[in-house]
C-alpha cells in the first residue's frame, strides 16, 4: 500500500509543495504536489532528487558532549548549567543564537523567545542576515512594514519583468519556469536581466544589462528621474530629497558609472516608464552589498513613483531564499527585531512582555551576524548555539569565524549531518530532525504558509529544534512559557501574538489562524497572509495616511576596489545543483556530476592577460585568504571580474571555501554583507600532477595534496593534484598492508596505478600532467566486480572500459542523467533543435533548467 504525505520542498523560497509516497517496504518517491499554489506539481532537480538524500548515512543521530556520546537528559542538563553559569557570571549578553531560515517557523519562533524574551538579550541572528537583511530594511524604510507586495501570479499579469541580480533559472527554478510560460503565452511581455554574468536566467531576456558590478543603484536612480519628470503624480515622504539627486543621474553619467551602453540604459528606462504593469524580482546581486538597503530602495522607489505597485503585475519583488526566510522574518529571528513585526519600541516591549508573561524582554537590538562572530571572537559572547547554519562556509572571512569558534568556551550545534566544518568546533552537538521527519510550517517568497509533514519515523535520538530549545528553556527556570508537547501549540501561540492588540497597526497578522485544532493545523491548505484581506487594498492600509517613503539614495560602487595587487573583482554565488554548503545535496551523486569542482569563471581577454587556460587550475587570492579552483573561460563573464560558487566546504575539497577570501565588509543599516565584490588576483597553478582517485575505504591525503570529493558514500571518489611526488605517495599509502601494486607510467606523461587485495580492488589512481580522461563508470564497477582476465586488468590500469561501454560525460540533464557526451552525440547524429534533443533523450523534458545548456551545446 502507498501512503502519500503533503509536504514543502526544504530547499528553495519558492517553496513548492512535493508528495512523498511511502510504501509498506518503506521505499519513498517524491513528486511535484499538483494542488500546490506555488508549484502546482513542477520540481526542480534538487527537489526532485529529495529522496535520494533521506537516507541515514552520513546523519548525526546522537548528542554529543566534548565529542563523547551522551544521553539526552544529561547532554541537556549539562549545557543549561554551562548557559546558566554564563548568564550569571557575565550577563545575558555574553550568550548569543545563531538560526537559520531552514529552520521552521515554529522552532524559530521558540529560539527567539527564549533569547529576546526570557534570557533578556537581543543576541539572536541568522543567516537571513547574509541574505535578505537588506530586503527588509528596503521595505520597512519605504512602507513601514516588512511587507512583501508580491505574488507568483502577477508574473502573469505584468508587462515587464526586471530581474535584478537573481539567476533564477538556477536559484529559483521552477518560478523561473513559470517565467518562461507566461513569457511564451504573452511574448510581448517583456524581460530585462541586470547581471554582471550572462546567466542561464538571460535566456528569455529581451534586454541583458552586464553592468559594472556593484552599480545598480544609478540605473534606478536614473529610472527614477526620467520617471518625476511625466509620472510622479503622488507626494511621498522624503520624494523632493530623492528626485534631487536622481536630477543628477543623466543617461550618460549613468551608462559611464554603469560601464553600459547608453542605448542599452535608455531603452531599460523607456520601458519601465512606458509599460502599464512592472515587476521588479531582486536577490543577492542586489542584497549582498554594502549598500544594498539603498539598492533595495532605490527600486522600490521606481515602484512608488510611477504607481506600479499595489495591483496585479506590478511590484518590487524581493525573492526569498531559503525555505523559511519569510517566517523567520515573521517571528522575529532578525536581531534588531522583536516578534511579529513588533520593533525595540517601548510599546512593543511591554506588549511582548504582557503576553509572554515575562519582565526580561531584551530592551535593546542584539548584535548581527557578522558583529555578533566578531564578539565571539574578541571574547564578549562566550557562549553560541548554532542551528541549522554552517557559518564555518557561509559567513565572510571564513579564517577569522574559526579562530573565534575555536576560542569560544561553549559552542553548541544542532544539525542534521555528523561532519560539517562548523561541527569540528562544537561542544555539544545536538541531533535535529531533518526535512521528512520534522513536522511545522514554512513561509514561502509570496508570505504563503505552507504545511511541512514528518513522512518518516525520527531515526536514532534526533529530535525537533523547538523541542532542544524547549528543554533547555525549561531547564533555564521557564517551564510555563515552554511547556509545549506539540509545534501546533507553538503555531497557535505565534498566531495569537500576532493578532494580540495589532488593530491593523502591524502588517503580520494570521490570528485567524489561532484556533485550529491539531487536524485543522495538520489539514492546512497553503495559504497567504494578510488572510482574509484583499491585498491590494491592504497595501495601503497599513499606513492609514497613505504616505509612503521615497528614500533619497546617493548610488555608490561597492567597498572593495580592485587594484594592481588584486586586479579581479570576484564574484560568487550559487550552481544549479548544489544547495549551500552541499551537505544534503552533496550526497547525491548525480547533483555532483553537473559541476564536479569549484572553478572560476573568467572572460578569455583575462584568461590571456593572466596566463591561464580553460580546464587548468588556479590559485585565488585576496587580502584574507586563498583557495584553488578550476579554470572555466566564457565570454559569459564581464572583462575585470571572475565567478567561483559558494558552495565548496572543506568536507568537499581541501581548498575549495570562497568564503576564506571575502572580507565582511557590511551594508551600515542592514549588517549585511558585501559577499559579491572582493578584489583578488589569480595565478596559474600547473601542478606536477593531477588526476583521479578510487579508493574502497577512506584515505589519508599528504598535506600538499589537494583534493576534490566526488562521492561520499560508498567508493571514495576524489579529483587530486599536487605538485609532490605522486608514485611516493601511493607507494607509503600501500606499504605495510599486503596489496600488490600494478603499476603503469608513461615517460612522466602519466602515472597509472591500482592497488589489489585478495583479488578485490583497493585503490585506483590516475595521475598525468593535465586532467587524464578516465571512465570513472566502469572504473567503480570494478570495486563492485573486480575484472578476472590481464587483458581486462590493463584496460582498467589504463582508465577505460573493458567493454565498449561508453562514458556519458558530465552530466548536463540531472533529472534523467543525460550526460554532454550523449547529447552531443546526439546533435551529431542529426538532433537540431532542443526539442528533437528531448525527444531521443528525454532531456530538458522535464525541469527544463538544463535547456539554456542544450541550447549552447547544439551552437
Ligand atoms: N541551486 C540553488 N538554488 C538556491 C540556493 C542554492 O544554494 N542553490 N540558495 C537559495 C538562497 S538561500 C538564495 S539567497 C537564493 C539566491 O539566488 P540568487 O540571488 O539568484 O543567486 P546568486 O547566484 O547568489 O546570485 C545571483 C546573481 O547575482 C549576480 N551579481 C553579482 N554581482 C552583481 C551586481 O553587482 N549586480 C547585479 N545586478 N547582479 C550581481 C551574480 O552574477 C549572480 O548571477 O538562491 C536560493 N536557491
Ligand atoms: N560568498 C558567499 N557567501 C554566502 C552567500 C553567497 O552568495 N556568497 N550566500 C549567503 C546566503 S544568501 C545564505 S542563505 C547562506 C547559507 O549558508 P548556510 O545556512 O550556512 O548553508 P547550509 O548548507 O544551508 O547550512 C544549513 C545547515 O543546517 C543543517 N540542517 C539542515 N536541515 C536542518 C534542520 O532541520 N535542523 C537543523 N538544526 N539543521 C539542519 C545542514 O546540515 C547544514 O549544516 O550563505 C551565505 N553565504
Ligand atoms: S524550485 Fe525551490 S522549492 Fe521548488 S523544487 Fe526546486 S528547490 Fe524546491
Ligand atoms: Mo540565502
Amino acid at each position: 500500500m502507498t501512503n502519500i504525505v503533503r509536504s514543502t520542498c526544504p530547499y528553495c523560497g519558492v517553496g513548492c509543495g512535493v508528495e512523498a509516497h511511502t510504501t509498506d517496504s518503506g521505499s519513498v518517491e517524491i513528486s511535484g504536489d499538483k494542488r500546490h499554489p506555488a508549484n502546482f506539481g513542477r520540481l526542480c532537480v534538487k527537489g526532485a532528487a529529495l529522496g535520494e538524500t533521506l537516507g541515514l548515512e552520513g546523519r548525526l543521530l546522537h548528542p554529543e558532549i566534548n565529542g563523547e556520546r551522551v544521553e539526552w537528559n544529561l547532554a541537556l542538563d549539562e549545557t543549561a548549567a554551562r548557559l546558566q553559569a554564563i548568564i550569571d557570571q557575565f550577563g545575558p549578553k555574553a550568550v548569543a543564537f545563531y538560526a537559520s531560515g531552514q529552520l521552521l517557523t515554529e522552532d524559530y519562533y521558540a529560539a527567539n523567545k527564549l533569547m529576546k524574551g526570557f534570557i533578556g538579550a537581543g543576541n539572536i541572528d541568522t543567516n537571513s542576515r547574509l541574505c535578505m537583511s537588506s530586503a527588509v530594511v528596503g521595505y520597512k524604510r519605504a512602507f513601514g512594514a516588512d511587507f512583501v507586495p508580491c505574488s507568483y501570479e502577477d508574473l502573469e499579469q505584468t508587462d515587464l519583468v526586471v530581474l535584478a541580480g537573481s539567476n533564477a533559472a538556477w536559484a529559483h527554478p521552477v518560478l523561473y519556469q513559470r517565467l518562461v510560460q507566461a513569457k511564451q503565452q504573452r511574448p510581448q511581455m517583456k524581460v530585462v536581466v541586470i547581471d554582471p554574468r550572462r546567466t542561464a536566467t538571460c535566456e528569455i531576456a529581451d534586454l541583458h544589462l552586464a553592468l559594472r558590478p556593484g552599480s545598480d543603484a544609478a540605473l534606478f536612480v536614473g529610472l527614477l528621474n526620467i520617471l518625476s519628470s511625466s509620472q510622479v503624480d503622488n507626494t511621498f515622504d522624503g520624494q523632493t530629497a530623492a528626485l534631487e539627486i536622481a536630477a543628477n543621474w543623466t543617461l550618460e553619467k549613468t551608462a559611464d558609472f554603469c560601464q553600459l551602453d547608453s542605448v542599452d540604459v535608455q531603452t531599460f528606462w523607456q520601458w519601465f516608464a512606458q509599460a502599464n504593469r512592472a515587476m521588479t524580482l531582486y536577490t543577492m546581486g542586489i542584497n549582498q552589498s554594502a549598500s544594498g538597503s539603498d539598492k533595495c530602495n532605490a527600486i522600490i522607489n521606481v515602484h512608488l513613483a510611477s504607481g506600479k505597485i499595489g495591483r496585479p503585475g506590478c511590484g518590487p519583488f524581493s525573492l526569498t531564499g531559503q525555505p523559511n526566510a519569510m517566517g523567520g522574518r515573521e517571528v522575529g529571528g532578525l536581531a534588531n527585531q522583536l516578534a511579529c513585526h513588533m520593533s525595540f519600541d517601548a510599546a512593543d516591549i511591554a506588549r511582548l512582555g504582557r503576553f509572554w508573561g515575562s519582565e526580561r524582554i531584551a530592551e535593546t537590538p542584539g548584535l548581527m551576524a557578522v558583529e555578533l562572530f566578531e564578539a565571539v571572537g574578541r571574547g564578549e559572547v562566550k557562549a553560541v548555539w548554532i542551528m541549522g547554519t554552517n557559518p564555518l562556509v557561509s559567513l565572510p572571512d571564513s579564517s577569522r569565524v574559526a579562530q573565534a569558534l575555536a576560542n569560544c568556551p561553549l559552542v553548541i550545534v544542532s544539525d542534521v549531518a555528523r561532519e560539517t566544518d562548523t561541527l569540528r568546533y562544537a561542544t555539544v552537538k545536538f541531533p535535529a530532525l531533518a526535512w521528512g521527519e520534522k513536522n511545522g510550517t514554512v513561509t514561502n517568497s509570496e508570505r504563503r504558509i505552507s504545511r511541512q509533514r514528518a513522512f518518516l519515523p525520527a531515526p536514532g535520538e534526533a529530535r525537533a529544534d523547538w523541542w532542544m530549545v524547549a528543554q533547555i528553556a525549561q531547564r533555564l527556570g521557564y517551564r510555563q512559557a515552554f511547556n509545549w508537547q506539540h509545534p501546533q501549540q507553538i503555531f497557535s501561540e505565534h498566531a495569537a501574538l500576532s493578532g494580540y492588540q495589532n488593530n491593523g497597526t502591524r502588517a503580520f497578522d494570521i490570528s485567524v489562524l489561532a484556533n485550529l485544532s491539531r487536524e485543522q493545523y495538520d489539514a492546512l491548505e497553503p495559504v497567504c497572509w494578510p488572510i482574509a484581506a484583499e491585498e491590494p487594498s491592504l497595501f495601503r492600509s497599513w499606513r492609514p495616511d497613505g504616505k509612503f517613503q521615497l528614500v533619497p539614495v546617493e548610488p555608490c560602487l561597492p567597498q572593495a576596489v580592485a587594484d594592481h595587487v588584486y586586479p579581479l573583482i570576484l564574484n560568487t554565488g550559487r550552481i544549479r545543483d548544489q544547495w549551500h554548503t552541499m551537505t544534503r545535496t552533496g550526497r547525491v551523486p548525480r547533483l555532483l556530476q553537473h559541476i564536479t569542482m569549484p572553478f572560476l569563471e573568467i572572460h578569455p581577454r583575462d584568461a590571456i592577460r593572466y596566463g591561464v587556460t580553460n580546464k587548468g587550475l588556479v590559485r585565488v587570492a585576496s587580502r584574507q585568504g586563498g583557495m584553488v579552483a578550476r579554470v572555466l573561460v566564457s565570454d559569459n563573464q564581464r572583462p575585470g571580474s571572475v565567478f567561483v560558487p559558494m558552495h565548496w566546504s572543506q568536507q568537499f575539497a581541501r581548498r575549495g571555501l570562497i568564503n576564506a577570501l571575502v572580507a565582511g565588509v557590511c551594508d551600515p543599516h542592514s549588517g549585511q554583507p558585501e559577499s559579491k565584490q572582493t578584489a583578488v588576483r589569480i595565478q596559474r597553478w600547473q601542478p606536477a600532477w593531477q588526476g583521479e582517485i578510487f579508493a574502497r575505504a577512506e584515505i589519508d591525503f599528504a598535506p600538499e595534496i589537494q583534493w576534490w570529493r566526488q562521492s561520499s558514500s560508498g567508493v571514495q571518489h576524489f579529483l587530486c593534484a599536487a605538485d609532490s611526488n605522486v608514485q611516493a605517495w601511493v607507494e607509503t599509502l600501500v606499504s605495510g598492508r599486503g596489496w600488490q601494486l600494478q603499476t603503469a607510467c608513461g615517460d612522466g606523461e602519466f602515472n597509472h596505478f591500482l592497488a589489489w587485495h585478495k583479488g578485490e580492488l583497493q585503490l585506483a589512481c590516475y595521475a598525468a600532467k593535465s586532467w587524464p580522461e578516465i571512465n570513472s563508470v566502469a572504473v567503480l564497477a570494478a570495486f563492485q566486480q573486480a575484472p578476472t582476465s590481464s587483458a581486462e586488468r590493463y584496460l582498467l590500469l589504463a582508465g577505460k572500459a573493458p567493454t565498449a561501454q561508453e562514458e556519458a560525460g558530465a552530466t548536463v540533464c540531472s533529472c534523467f542523467g543525460v550526460g554532454e557526451k550523449t547529447i552531443l552525440a546526439a546533435i551529431a547524429s542529426g538532433c537540431r533543435s532542443v526539442a528533437m534533443l528531448g525527444e531521443k533523450l528525454r532531456c530538458g523534458t522535464c525541469c527544463g533548467s538544463c535547456i539554456p545548456e542544450l541550447k549552447t551545446l547544439l551552437k
